[in-house]
């Protein structure tokens, strides 16, 4: 699962979220079964913590070296302990967003676009909550997928996820009602540019860390999680290894 947009968007908070319901078992349908990143996810949950001392939660950010790293969770559904998935989740810095949307061949060499299933991409609803923000916002986010159709192999078994983060932004704001349709009026010209281009294209509203009193969608951040692991994978068939001493030539990448 590849994580992109712009810096701010929510990203961190997102997988925070994520490892936060796991941690106090908010999830129905799944449980954890391991990770080898604990250590990362505590991170950046950690400065939304009481213990950390924060004085209002908020999250670390994280690095450009991160890209092409991954957050690793296994978990197994609910009764089926012997059934073990492995999700590997890598959060594209911030910052490299904006070479990602310019450069064709960044993207091209990023290894997390390269072998994802699942793309899901942020809109930060407090840019398009802003007049003066919010064409850039969506601007990058067409382009970065038209970027995405041209380096990824196979992009029609890429499940595409737009995530419009931050909701809170949008739901309290004054003018609420016409954002909620300049939303849905952005979704569908999406849905024209790009459906039946990838495997599918959902649109999803969320807040992960919302201010004052309104409640994280852990509903909607659940079914984005299940909808990962639910989608069959449509393997993408790993080349085979050159056998050091074939029987004959041609046999050497696994022909018989
Ligand atoms: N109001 C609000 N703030 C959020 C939400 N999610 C994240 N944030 C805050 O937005 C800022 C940027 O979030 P972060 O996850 O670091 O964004 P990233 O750069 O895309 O990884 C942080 O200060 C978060 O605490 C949300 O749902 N609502
Ligand atoms: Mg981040």
């Amino acid at each position: 699962v590849l994580c992109a947009g712009a810096q701010k968007s929510g990203k961190t908070t997102f997988l925070a979220r994520l490892g936060e319901m796991f941690r106090d078992g908010a999830f129905s349908h799944y449980r954890f079964a391991g990770s080898l990143t604990l250590c990362a996810f505590e991170r950046v949950s950690w400065s939304a913590t009481v213990p950390s001392g924060a004085s209002s939660p908020k999250t670390v950010r994280s690095l450009r070296v991160e890209n092409d790293t991954f957050y690793h969770l296994r978990i197994h559904p609910s009764g089926e302990p012997a059934y073990k998935l492995d999700l590997l989740i890598s959060d594209l810095a911030g910052e490299t967003f904006p070479t990602a949307v310019s450069l064709r061949q960044f993207c091209a060499d990023l290894r997390s676009l390269a072998r994802a299933d699942h793309l899901v991409l942020f809109l930060d609803s407090a840019r398009l909550a802003d007049q003066a923000n919010r064409h850039t916002e969506c601007d990058n986010a067409r382009a970065f997928l038209q970027q995405v159709l041209e380096v990824k192999h196979e992009s029609r078994s890429l499940e595409v996820e737009i995530v419009f983060s931050r909701w809170d932004y949008i739901v309290r704001n004054s003018q609420s009602a016409a954002l909620v349709l300049f939303c849905q009026a952005t979704e569908e010209d999406f849905k024209r540019r790009f459906g039946g281009r990838f495997a599918a294209l959902e649109f999803r509203r969320v807040m992960a860390r919302p201010d004052g009193d309104l409640k994280p969608t852990d509903d909607v951040i659940q079914s984005i999680f299940a909808h990962w692991l639910e989608t069959p994978i449509y393997a993408s068939t790993l080349p085979t290894p050159r056998a050091r001493q074939p029987a004959r030539d041609f046999s050497a990448f696994g022909l018989p």
